[in-house]
């Protein structure tokens, strides 16, 4: 006998950053995180578990995966096994639709499909919280991936406690801009990033206390559907999570030269427009702007005199994730499949 579960999961950004873990086998982060669901980018990704398998097996995008990669899913896949007495190898089968050019991580979607997969597969009947708990074991910001617009990311006292909550839908007018910026050099990955963060950097504290004021003033302006207050507290944030990789020791940044252009290029164009358009950036090159829906067109067209437009992504507030039916995943396959050729 087999069980099958798909579902698809958006990735998010993180307008109050995670950056730091208080421990690291159970991904308990040091503070409390709160993201924006994004609509243009996601993970579909069906399981199969079977009898007949001898092992697990991994396919992204239509690739067999590495016994490295695929063994990180297995680990993932053991903690549900742990939990439920399923016993059975699975088969993994996974699609990112995360446009190339955009740059942007996936692992928040990634283990969040897989998350709402399994739990489909095994008809589990948890609540989102306790499967975010779960998520949270594969990569801290799936815990977020697995609702919809604004995520609160609670980090909670111990496992059970550390998970993500929905806020706001974001229903209101709110778009997000990313500008991608290419690189060749390979940035320090965020977990390994973040490590050294919080064990090196002599403002880490700063950031933590930081952070907690941040949360409850974000919450309070998304209360009152402020986007400008919104925005500010969001650039703010994500520069202050940056300061702390330039005080590590040894100093680090996730900027590039392009990256520092951009921000001036964001600044520049907020103000000659008068519109409201705040940036953030993550592990990463990529600069992302939070702004209005309704001024995306008119943001887009004044960036895109300095700035690449093919490489400029428009999205809205995404949804949570969500189971996905044969017929759904027969056309998920199709589509990666047309787009691949
Ligand atoms: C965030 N980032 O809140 C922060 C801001 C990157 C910068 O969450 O080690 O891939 O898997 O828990 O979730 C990226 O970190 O790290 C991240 P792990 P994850 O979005």
């Amino acid at each position: 006998m087999i069980r099958v579960g798909r579902a698809r999961a958006h990735t998010n950004i993180a307008l109050i950053k995670y950056w730091g873990k208080r421990d690291k086998a159970l991904f308990l982060p040091m503070n409390s995180s709160l993201s924006l669901t994004l609509d243009a980018f996601y993970t579909d990704t069906e399981v199969v578990f079977d009898a007949h398998l001898t092992e697990d097996y991994f396919f992204l995008n239509g690739q067999a995966q590495s016994p490295e990669e695929t063994s990180k899913i297995s680990r993932f896949l053991d903690l549900f096994r742990q939990e439920t007495g399923e016993n059975r190898n699975a088969k993994v089968t996974s699609y990112n639709f995360v446009p190339t050019a955009a740059g942007l991580a996936s692992s928040a979607s990634a283990f969040a499909a897989l998350s709402l997969a399994v739990s489909e597969a095994l008809s589990l009947d948890w609540d989102r919280q306790t499967l975010s708990t779960f998520a949270r074991r594969g990569s801290g910001s799936s815990t977020r991936s697995l609702f919809g617009g604004f995520v609160e990311w609670q980090m909670g006292t111990g496992s059970k406690d550390s998970y993500a909550v929905p806020i706001d839908p974001a229903d209101w007018d709110i778009g997000m801009i990313v500008l991608a910026i290419n690189t060749e050099r390979k940035s320090i990955s965020s977990r390994v990033g973040m490590d050294h963060t919080v064990a090196t950097s002599p403002f880490y504290p700063a950031w933590i206390s930081s952070a907690k004021t941040d949360l409850e003033a974000i919450k309070e302006a998304i209360k009152h559907k402020d986007l400008v207050k919104v925005g500010q507290i969001t650039e703010h944030n994500g520069m202050k999570m940056h300061a702390t990789t330039l005080s590590a020791d040894p100093p680090f940044t996730y900027f590039e030269p392009e990256s520092i252009r951009v921000q001036g290029l964001v600044r520049h164009v907020r103000e000659e427009l008068g519109l409201p358009a705040y940036m953030t950036m993550d592990a990463g090159p990529n600069v992302k702007v939070l702004c209005r829906a309704s001024d995306m067109t008119s943001l887009v067209e004044a960036l895109a005199k300095q700035f690449p437009k093919e490489k400029i992504i428009t999205s809205r507030p995404g949804p949570a994730a969500y189971a996905l039916t044969e017929e759904a995943w027969l056309e998920t396959v199709a589509v990666f499949e047309a787009s691949d050729e």
